[in-house]
C-alpha cells in the first residue's frame, strides 16, 4: 500500500479516494464488502497523512471528512441531533502513548484517568427516549443523519422500550453498538446452510444486514444484542454525572447493558494493561471485538480537548492486530483426516495475521468451496480467530485474474474423485457435508493422521512424536499399524532420520548426525516405552473411534472397568454408558466387530501395553463420584493431567473454575485466584501431600 515514488500526490491522493469511497459504498449502502478492514485503514490513513502534508489536496468531499456512507435511501432519514462521532485508531503501543501524552499536556495532569472499554464489532446506533418511552432509534450514517431504523431496533429484546425509574428526562439519547452474539451467528448460519440459504460472512456483516432489512419481521428472527457506551442529546433538566464512568453506572440503572468488561485506568501503562487484560479474553467472550476504547472520564476535561472533524480528540480506539487479511491463492489441495474426511485447503502467499504468518487456510468442505467459489490466482480474505486454523472468508471478485475476453483464466474448483494418498474412491454421500476417502487403514493419510491422534497428548502421550516423525515413519515403511510404534528400536530412528528428508524440521540437522541423532532416538524410543503404562479410558481415547472423544473413553472405561467386557458389549448394553446414545453405541460395536482393531488391540497387549483394571462401575462407586474437584497452582510429583486422570478414576469431575458446586480445591503451588475464591467460598482444600495420600489409600 505505500505510495511509489513515481506516483503524483495529487494522483494516489484521488486513487485512494476514489478507492475509499467504493469501499464505503459497498461496506455502508451494499452490505458487501469487499476488501478486508485493515486494507481500508491503511488507505485511509494514508490519505490523511498526504493530506496533511499536501493542505493543498484539501477536499471537504475527502473520505477522510466523514464518519460513515449516507444513508442508502431505503430507510427514512433521521437527523442526529448532537453528531454521531467515530473514533481514531491507535495500533501500537506508541501511539497510545503518545495520545495519553497529549491528553496529560492539554488537560494539565500529570495522570488523568481513563474509562476504558471493549471496542465492540457491530454497527453504532443511537436511541431516543421521550419522557421514558423509546421514540426513534438511527444508525450513524454519516454522523450527521443516519437512517430510522426504529422497528427493527424494537425487536431486540436488550434495548428497553420503557427506561426504568420513575421520572425520565424529556429527553435522553443513548449510543451504543448492537452486535450478533457469535453463538447466534454460528446457529443462524448452520441453519442457513440447512435451508440452502446464504449465510453470513461474519457477525458484524450478519449485524449491520439484520438491522438493515425492511421488514422488521426478519430482524426479529436474527439474534441480536446491545451494549450502550455513549450518551446523545439530553434534556437540560438532567443533572448528569461528572465523568463518563458514573453515566455508564447511571445507564445501567436505567436498564440498558452496558458492558461488565467496562472499568477506570490512569495513564498509558494502566491502558495498556488492560488492553493486554482485555485481548487475553478475547476468544473466550460471547461476542467479537476488534480492540478497546480509552476515553477521557471527566467531561469538563472532554470539553477543553473538544473534538476534529471526524472524532473527539479526548478517546480513541486501540485496535488489536488485524484478524483478517487479502492474500492470494497459489494452490487448492486436499488433506486426508484419520477418519477419511477430505477437507480441501488453500496454499496461499504467506501473509501476517494477528501478528503471526501463515500459508494456509481451510476450505471446510466441498460446499464451502461451492459457496466462495475459491479458483487459483484469486484474492481472498482469510481470519484468523485465537488458535483455530485460518479459514478463507471471502473471495475479492474483482481482483479475479481475468483473460483478454474478460472469463476467469482458471476454472471453479473441484475435489478430486480419488485420494491423493492411495488412489482410492472419494465418497461423497448425499446430505453429508464431508466428503470422505473410502481407502480405510489402507490410505497412509489416514494412517498417518491415526497415529497422530494415537500418539498425542490426551491420548497416548508420547512425547516428540509429532506429525513430521509419524510422516516420515509411514514414508519409508517404519510403521503400518500402531502396535509397530512399539517395535522401533534407537537403530530403527536413526535409519528413518538417515532416509527421511533432511529439511524435516523436528529431526536434527543430517550434519549433526551422529551423537545427537543417537540421543533425539533415544528419547524417543524412552517416550514411547512410558506410554506403556496408561489406562484404558486414554487407550480407548487413542484407538481414534469415530465420535469417542475423551470424555466418552473415559466414561467407557469407568462404566465397564476392563476391556474384554467392553469387546464383548452390544449396542444397547453400550447405551448404558452415561451419554452414549444409539450412534455412538452402534460406532463403537462397529470399531471393535471389525477383525483388524481387534488384532490391533492385541498386538498393542503383546508389544507390553498395559492398564490397571477393575469392576465396572455402578451409579455409586467412586469415592469421589458426583463431586467436583478443581485443581490449581502447580504440582511437584505429578502432572495435572496425571492428577485429573486419577481424580477421574475414583469418579469425580474435574472442573476449571471454582464455584459455590466444587466440592474440592487442590492447590499446589503458586495457586492464585481460585485458592482466594475457594477460601472466600469455605471449600475443602487440600495440598498435595494430602492428595498423594488420598490416592494411595484408594489405589
Ligand atoms: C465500541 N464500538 O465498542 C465507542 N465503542 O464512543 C465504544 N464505540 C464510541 N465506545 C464514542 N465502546 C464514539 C464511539
Amino acid at each position: 500500500m505505500a505510495m511509489s515514488p513515481a506516483v503524483h500526490p495529487a494522483e494516489r491522493a484521488a486513487q485512494l479516494r476514489s478507492r475509499l469511497h467504493e469501499a464505503s459504498h459497498r461496506y455502508h449502502v451494499l452490505d458487501d464488502p469487499e476488501i478486508p478492514d485493515v486494507e481500508y485503514d491503511a488507505m485511509l490513513r494514508e490519505l490523511d497523512a498526504l493530506e496533511a502534508e499536501h493542505p493543498e489536496l484539501a477536499d471537504p468531499d475527502s473520505p477522510t471528512r466523514r464518519v460513515g456512507a449516507p444513508p442508502s435511501g431505503r430507510f427514512e432519514p433521521a437527523e442526529h441531533a448532537i453528531p454521531m462521532l467515530s473514533l481514531g485508531n491507535a495500533f501500537s503501543a506508541a501511539e497510545v502513548e503518545e495520545f495519553v501524552a497529549r491528553i496529560a499536556k492539554e488537560t494539565g495532569e500529570a495522570d488523568p484517568v481513563f474509562s476504558v472499554e471493549p471496542k465492540f464489532d457491530g454497527l453504532a446506533i443511537s436511541l431516543r427516549y421521550e419522557h421514558g418511552r423509546f421514540v426513534l432509534g438511527a444508525t450513524r450514517g454519516d454522523g450527521a443523519a443516519g437512517e430510522n431504523v426504529t422497528a427493527n431496533l424494537r425487536t431486540i429484546r436488550s434495548i428497553p422500550l420503557q427506561l426504568r425509574g420513575t421520572q425520565p428526562p424529556a429527553v435522553l439519547e443513548v449510543r451504543g453498538e448492537v452486535y450478533m452474539p457469535r453463538k447466534g451467528f454460528e446457529e443462524y448460519n448452520a441453519r442457513a446452510l440447512a435451508n440452502g440459504d446464504k449465510p453470513l460472512a461474519n457477525p458484524r456483516n450478519g449485524a449491520a444486514g439484520s438491522l438493515r432489512q425492511l421488514d422488521p419481521n426478519v430482524t426479529a428472527r436474527r439474534p441480536l444484542a446491545f451494549y450502550a457506551y455513549a450518551l446523545g442529546e439530553v434534556s437540560a433538566e438532567v443533572a448528569l454525572p461528572l465523568t463518563h464512568s458514573q453515566t455508564l453506572a447511571w445507564l445501567r440503572g436505567l436498564g440498558f447493558p452496558v458492558s461488565l468488561l467496562v472499568d477506570t485506568a490512569r495513564g498509558s501503562c494502566g491502558l495498556l494493561a488492560y488492553f493486554t487484560r482485555i485481548g487475553e479474553q478475547r476468544d473466550t467472550l460471547p461476542y467479537d471485538i476488534d480492540g478497546v476504547v480509552y476515553k477521557l472520564d471527566r467531561y469538563d476535561q472532554q470539553r477543553t480537548l473538544g473534538h476534529v472533524s471526524r472524532a473527539p480528540r479526548w478517546a480513541i480506539a486501540h485496535k488489536f492486530p488485524a484478524q483478517e487479511v487479502a492474500t492470494t491463492v497459489e494452490a487448492i489441495e486436499v488433506n486426508v483426516g484419520r477418519t477419511g474426511a477430505v477437507t480441501p485447503w488453500v496454499r496461499m502467499t504467506p501473509v501476517q495475521v494477528g501478528g503471526v504468518t501463515v500459508s494456509r487456510a481451510t476450505l471446510h468442505n466441498a460446499d464451502q468451496i461451492a459457496r466462495l467459489d475459491v479458483r487459483v490466482g484469486d484474492s481472498v480474505i482469510i481470519r484468523r480467530a485465537g488458535d483455530v486454523i485460518p479459514e478463507v472468508v471471502q473471495v475479492i471478485d474483482s481482483r479475479r485474474p481475468r483473460g483478454a475476453d474478460g472469463q476467469p483464466l482458471h476454472p471453479s474448483y473441484r475435489l478430486p474423485e480419488r485420494c491423493p494418498d492411495c488412489a482410492s474412491a472419494i465418497e461423497h454421500i448425499d446430505g453429508e457435508v464431508v466428503a470422505r476417502c473410502t481407502g480405510g487403514l489402507v490410505c497412509p493419510a489416514q494412517r498417518k493422521q491415526a497415529l497422530i491422534h494415537f500418539a498425542s497428548r490426551r491420548a497416548m502421550d508420547i512425547e516428540g512424536l509429532g506429525e513430521r516423525i509419524v510422516d516420515a515413519l509411514v514414508d519409508h515403511g517404519f510403521v503400518h499399524g500402531i502396535a509397530d510404534l512399539y517395535r522401533l528400536s534407537v537403530d530403527d530412528f536413526v535409519a528413518m532420520k538417515q532416509r527421511a528428508d533432511p529439511a524435516v524440521g523436528e529431526l536434527p540437522e543430517s550434519e549433526m548426525a551422529g551423537k545427537i541423532a543417537t540421543k533425539w532416538a533415544e528419547n524417543l524410543v524412552t517416550a514411547i516405552a512410558a506410554s506403556r503404562d496408561t489406562t484404558l479410558g486414554r487407550l480407548l481415547f487413542a484407538l481414534g473411534i469415530r465420535d469417542v472423544g475423551e470424555a466418552t473413553a473415559k466414561a467407557l472405561a469407568r462404566h465397564f472397568g476392563a476391556l474384554t467386557p467392553l469387546l464383548d458389549a452390544d449396542e444397547a448394553t453400550l447405551q448404558q454408558v452415561p451419554d452414549v446414545g444409539p450412534v455412538v453405541a452402534a460406532r463403537i460395536a462397529h470399531f471393535f466387530a471389525e477383525p483388524h482393531n481387534r488384532e490391533a488391540i492385541a498386538a498393542l497387549h503383546a508389544a507390553g501395553v498395559h492398564w490397571p483394571e477393575g469392576a465396572p462401575a455402578s451409579a455409586d462407586a467412586g469415592p469421589l463420584t458426583g463431586k467436583t474437584v478443581v485443581l490449581t497452582g502447580g504440582l511437584a510429583s505429578l502432572t495435572r493431567d496425571a492428577a485429573k486422570d486419577r481424580l477421574e478414576a475414583l469418579g469425580a469431575k474435574v472442573g476449571s473454575s471454582v464455584s459455590k458446586k466444587t466440592a474440592l480445591v487442590i492447590a499446589g503451588t503458586d495457586a492464585g485466584s481460585k485458592l482466594a475464591k475457594a477460601g472466600a467460598l469455605g471449600i475443602e482444600i487440600w495440598d498435595e501431600a494430602r492428595l498423594l495420600a488420598y490416592l494411595a489409600q484408594h489405589a
